[in-house]
């Protein structure tokens, strides 16, 4: 068994100790080529995990089908794992570590038995990026090992990057994954952030076993942030350039299966692409900011593809992500046509052959593809990337938006009155669940900042954090709230959505430079009457999505105050 594949002790001895707890046949070092992801896909190709699809109309494409009780992160499974059990806060399932790690160890032993260990060694962010930030995942599931090649900058140079922190001292982020059984009650995503740690058993399931996403660029950089300085958000980044040539960064935290793909890949409709308006693609679901010399947030995308959801996904919605995922593409739970291209709900009218488990489509059985299928895939691929997305410096931010799943009261935008409301909007936020989390769906929760299951610490702790960003010298962002979700009485969307987000966000960069007016309401600051129009949404529709009915605000504040009442003994004053 070749066991040393770093120059790195520290590296090489971890890999050992994973060895030698769950004795897999063969160690297979990662150097995230080209050949060694055409070796992976032939043996998952070989072995059913994957299976190819239309490769004239898909070509590079293939389609997991994942165990049908994993397809979903699992939020009550997940675990941070601090000494004190106040640092992890109300917000987490907390376990202590020695309790956990004796856990979730005994699972581990001896799990990789006929199996083959990958060492993946990865970036988050560009390689040459003093915000980016290492870590290496152990895993025995090559459909992760390919995943996280789609998804971070996998291989050689991250490992070069590791072993040269390594040698200044400086740690990299361990990641511990399994699929296991894949049986639900042996199941554990346990976090370790004083240890910069994660174990992961029994789960093939995108949140749970790319350890580089969820767990370590938000769990853990979400620890580490507060501690430096710096945020580790849920958020999309986007750049809206004005036909004057002048592009604002705009980062936006929605919850999962709430719209960050879709705005982070908008086309702008038609009158204001002639114009001159365009959206370059920066990330679309991940963000870290810290404070420049010039006193404004800097922002990287710590990823490097996309892991999005794919009903919904259309030429209508977003043509922008169907053209990003037409080659070289990991589809996970969708359905088939009967020529073998991937389909699900909302593509087109066409009628699938093959529902996600395989099955003969029938309607009985409910949707044809898991309402949390997804596709993994480069993010170079996709029309609107910004090179910008590899600066090393990142991106310079002029607006925060935050946003959730509401069918009544929020309004389509506000903008709040200063930093410090803005913090409490984002406290405040709430959110309908969605397919992306296991559980029931459409139920309203409080979401604040779209960090309820990705926050690494105590709420109250993070909403200091963010309040500690307003001192002097800060050119911070301006902070706005949006809900593209309202509904009507007849139970459907009542603004248009998508392409036609475009009005808002114009409405938001005239915020930022001083171009247009706002009325104070109880929510915050709305546009004034007709300042948002949309061809695609009739008058009264429009004054009802724009609105804020201020009857229902006092009904509201007090839901509010008895969500932050759970995180009452760390909350800053001003949330109060
Ligand atoms: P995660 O990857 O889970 O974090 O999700 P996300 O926030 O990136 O959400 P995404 O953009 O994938 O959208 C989720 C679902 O919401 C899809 O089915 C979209 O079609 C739908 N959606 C996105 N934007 C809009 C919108 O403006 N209006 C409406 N009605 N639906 C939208
Ligand atoms: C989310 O749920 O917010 C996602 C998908 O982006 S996962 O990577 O599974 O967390
Ligand atoms: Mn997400």
């Amino acid at each position: 068994m070749p066991a040393s594949g770093s120059r790195l002790a520290a590296l090489n001895d971890w890999v050992d100790e994973v060895a030698a707890l769950t004795r897999p046949d063969r160690i297979h070092w990662c150097d995230g080529s080209d050949g060694e992801y055409a070796a992976l896909v032939a043996g998952m190709l070989a072995d059913g995990t994957l299976i190819e699809l239309n490769q004239d109309t898909h070509p590079g494409c293939y389609l997991h089908r994942s165990d049908p009780d994993d397809v979903a992160r699992v939020e009550h499974l997940t675990f941070v794992c601090t000494r004190e059990r106040d640092d992890a806060g109300p917000n987490n399932h907390w376990m202590a570590p020695d309790e956990a790690h004796a856990k979730v160890d005994a699972l581990f032993e001896g799990c990789m038995r006929g199996r083959t260990l990958y060492v993946v060694p990865y970036c988050m962010g560009p390689i040459d990026s003093p915000l980016a930030r290492c870590g290496v995942e152990i895993t025995d599931s090559p459909y992760v090992v390919a995943n996280m090649r789609l998804m971070t900058r996998t291989g050689a140079a991250a490992l070069a990057r590791i072993e040269r922190e390594g040698a200044q001292g400086k740690p990299f982020v361990r990641g511990l994954h399994s699929t296991g059984e894949l049986d639900p009650d042996r199941r554990f995503i346990m976090h370790f952030p004083e240890e910069l740690s994660i174990k992961s058993y029994g789960s093939g399931y995108g949140g749970n076993a790319l350890l580089g996403k969820k767990c370590h660029a938000l769990r853990i950089a979400s620890w580490q942030a507060r501690r430096e300085g710096w945020l580790a958000e849920h958020m999309l980044i986007l750049g809206l350039e004005s036909p004057e040539g002048k592009t604002h960064y705009v980062a936006a935290a929605f919850p999962s299966a709430c719209g960050k793909t879709n705005l982070a890949m908008l086309i702008p409709p038609e009158e204001y692409r002639r114009k001159g308006w365009k959206v370059h693609t920066i990330g679309d679901d991940i963000c870290w900011m810290h404070p420049g010399e010039d006193g404004r947030l800097w922002a990287i995308n710590p990823e490097a593809g996309y892991f999005g959801v794919a009903p919904g996904t259309s030429a209508t919605t977003n043509p922008n992500a169907l053209a990003t995922i037409r080659r070289d593409t990991i589809f996970t739970n969708v359905a088939l046509t009967a020529d073998n291209q991937p389909w699900w709900e909302g593509l087109d009218d066409r009628v699938p052959a093959l529902d996600w488990q395989g099955r003969p489509y029938d309607p009985a059985n409910g949707p044809a593809a898991h309402p949390n299928s997804r596709f993994t895939v480069s993010a170079k691929q996709c029309p609107s990337y910004s090179p910008r997305a590899e600066d090393a410096r990142g991106v310079p931010i002029s607006a925060i938006v935050f946003g959730g799943r509401r069918a009544t009261l929020m309004p389509l935008v506000f903008e709040a009155r200063d930093w410090a409301h803005g913090v409490r909007v984002g406290a405040s936020m709430g959110s309908e669940t969605t397919a992306a989390a296991t559980g029931q769906t459409g139920v309203m929760r409080r979401d604040p900042m779209a960090m309820k299951p990705f926050c690494g610490y105590h709420f109250g702790d993070y909403f200091a954090h963010w309040l500690s960003f307003d001192r002097p010298g800060a050119k911070l962002p301006r902070i706005f709230h949006v809900n593209w979700f309202r509904k009507g009485s007849d139970g459907r969307f009542l603004w248009p959505g998508f392409g036609e987000n475009m009005r808002v966000l114009e409405w938001i960069v005239g915020r930022v430079e001083g171009r247009h007016a706002a009325r104070d309401s109880g929510v915050g600051l709305l546009p004034l009457e007709g300042a948002i129009v949309s061809p695609d949404c009739a008058a009264d529709a429009l004054a009802a999505v724009t609105g804020f009915d201020e009857t229902r605000w006092p009904a509201e504040q007090a839901e509010i105050a008895g969500h932050m009442e759970a995180y009452r003994e760390r909350l800053p004053a001003q949330l109060g």
